[in-house]
């Protein structure tokens, strides 16, 4: 099964209806984290996942017809022969009649390629984007398919809130989507710790490949979901915030372990990282009701309750604060 077939099965048309679509999306992190695909082709993951979106923290995304394709970042044009623009390309030859070329205008205010999901708000802003250019009217369940085959955590950022990626058994993946849970929490805070923005050695989709392939520690992975995507279910039913947090913090050590157990090992920990760890562990111990999760990058994404926000400012004053329930 090619990318090709999956769109297929749910784009109706390649007609234009308008000159330009728009679109934005919010980015994600996950507190169970995607990491390994059983389908490298389609994005198709080893395990479900379970994320709550940055509220206004995304890409703006606005998709025209053009004599030829372009790409413009933040204002910037993208060099066609970079990584970025290769793949964004390729990703947009899925949805284009012949002849077609588009430019592409991408606003983010997420830092790129910091662990920040980047590619999750890109890849939704632009299946929601080509959605409206071509006004096909799709659900989000449909996007979220379509979204998954530019970046495996970008059909998590079609909605606001609590989202769970089915990880889905069908071999075309038309049963691994994501879905928003009904739950609001609007107490909680998320704070991202800029420990380091600049580009990673490594980029997460060749670390969770190396991982699966190499990881001894990998095959306890999935157990590791299963135990704890039920107890994170029923801590956000019931706001249980202390069990939430020990499970987002736990999930996210358990990953990480798998990375580092990776041959060659992969570590996205710096000194840095560590040192914030151990004051939050510090101030945990001393009170404070704060836990962390971390992606494939140094940066930490702090979890707390608004209650706790003056005393999480004063401790980390250079955290940018989220509330994903906003909006
Ligand atoms: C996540 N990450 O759940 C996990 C946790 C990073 C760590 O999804 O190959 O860029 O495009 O499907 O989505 C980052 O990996 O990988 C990611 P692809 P993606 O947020």
């Amino acid at each position: 099964v090619s990318k090709y077939d999956i769109v297929k099965l749910i784009v109706p048309n390649f007609k234009p209806a308008k000159d330009v679509g728009t679109a934005f999306a919010p980015t994600n992190i996950a507190l169970i984290k995607y990491w390994g695909k059983r389908n490298q082709e389609l994005n198709l993951p080893m395990t479900s996942s379970l994320s709550i979106s940055l509220a206004d923290h995304g890409a703006h995304t606005a998709v025209s017809l053009s004599d030829a394709d372009t790409i413009q970042l933040n204002g910037d044009v993208v060099d066609a022969s970079s990584a970025f623009a290769k793949r964004l390309i390729q990703f947009l030859n899925l949805f284009r009649g012949p002849g077609v070329c588009f430019n592409i205008a991408i606003q983010s205010n997420v830092p790129i390629a910091a662990g920040l999901a980047s590619s999750a708000c890109g890849f939704a802003s632009i299946v929601k984007a080509l959605n409206d250019l071509y006004q096909w009217d799709l659900n989000a369940k449909s996007l979220s398919i379509l979204a998954r085959l530019g970046s495996g955590s970008a059909c998590r950022s079609l909605w606001d809130g609590f989202v769970l990626w089915h990880a889905g058994v069908l071999d075309n993946g038309m049963d691994s989507y994501g879905e928003v849970l009904e739950e609001q929490w609007p107490d909680l805070r998320v704070g991202l710790l800029l420990i380091d923005t600049q580009e990673k050695s490594i980029g997460s989709r060749a670390a969770m490949q190396r991982t699966v392939d190499t990881s001894i520690l990998y095959r306890a992975w999935p157990q590791k979901v299963s135990h704890d995507m039920p107890l994170l279910r029923q801590a956000i039913s019931c706001k249980n915030f202390q069990i939430m947090g020990e499970i987002a913090e736990s999930n996210a050590l358990a990953m990480h372990a798998t990375m580092l157990s990776a041959s060659p090992s992969i570590c996205y920990t710096t000194p840095e990282t560590l040192m914030a760890m151990q004051k939050i562990w510090r101030l945990r111990a001393q009170g404070l009701s704060v836990y962390y999760t971390q992606d494939a990058g140094p940066n930490l994404k702090l979890l707390f309750l608004q209650k706790d926000h003056d005393t999480v400012i004063a401790e980390f004053n250079d955290a940018v604060i989220i509330n994903p329930f906003s909006g």
